[in-house]
């Protein structure tokens, strides 16, 4: 057994990023920009972990067009795309994914830590898990390394090794639990094992790499008579 599980955020707790693209859509709008991410190209433009890091490159490659952002009105606008999630999740909520409870219940009583390690912002996650688990929520993790905190997103391995230091645990004892092609590598190049849960926009990447994959956290459940074998 794992001593710690480390999950991702978007796409593992919950299928989050028709919100985020939601609000990127809004944002853009509010700004006076003709841009909209329709399903398609969100799918690829996902392949860039980070809300500013993903604007970059969809401005850098507009065709034949030169940029038309700086860094800084990528900044601005983000904040405005990372206000409007918040109002949207707040408003309309957004489910944990189906086992996710079970899982953080059962790694509760077998004594296993939980920790978080993910690309988007603290603010989002405490939007999220406020509402799905209460304001108390991150009582539940013994660490949590979120995108800023760290100068490469993934699937630079950084976000992992920030947060093994922060649990001050080897990454052989853990166990990450990712949704995406780049946050298995990003798991994977920290040395962690990885387990995969399918979501929407990721489910035909390729996890080769992963020990393990699956649709959804329930088919972990009753794997032993003491739950997820997590
Ligand atoms: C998912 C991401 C994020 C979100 C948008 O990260 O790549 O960028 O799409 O959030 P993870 P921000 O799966 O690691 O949680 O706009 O706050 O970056
Ligand atoms: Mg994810």
């Amino acid at each position: 057994q794992a001593r710690a599980l480390i999950l991702d955020v978007d796409g593992t707790l919950a299928e989050t990023e028709e919100a985020h693209r939601q609000a990127f859509n809004t944002a853009f709008a509010g700004a006076g920009l003709d841009w909209r991410w329709e399903r398609a190209v969100y799918k690829d433009l996902l392949r860039v972990a980070g809300g500013k890091e993903r604007i970059r490159a969809f401005d850098d490659a507009r065709d034949g067009q030169p940029p038309l952002l700086s860094d800084s009105e990528i900044a601005e606008l983000h904040q405005i795309k990372t206000s409007l999630y918040a109002e949207l999740i707040t408003k309309g909520g957004c489910p944990l994914r189906p086992g996710i409870r079970a899982l953080l219940d059962a790694a509760r009583q077998r004594g296993q830590s939980l920790a978080i390690a993910t690309t988007t912002s603290y603010q989002n996650i405490d939007v999220l898990l406020s509402a799905s688990l209460g304001k108390d929520w991150a009582e539940l993790f013994a660490a949590i390394a979120a995108g800023d905190e760290v100068r490469r997103k993934k699937p630079a391995p950084d976000v992992y090794l920030k947060v093994l230091s922060k649990l001050n645990l080897p990454a052989s004892q853990c166990l990450a639990i990712e949704d995406s092609g780049i946050g298995l590598a990003a798991a994977s190049g920290a040395g962690i094992p990885v387990l995969i849960s399918r979501s929407a926009y990721f489910s035909d990447d390729d996890f080769s790499g992963a020990v393990c994959t699956v649709d959804d956290l329930t088919e972990l459940t009753g794997m032993s008579e003491d739950g997820p074998e997590a």
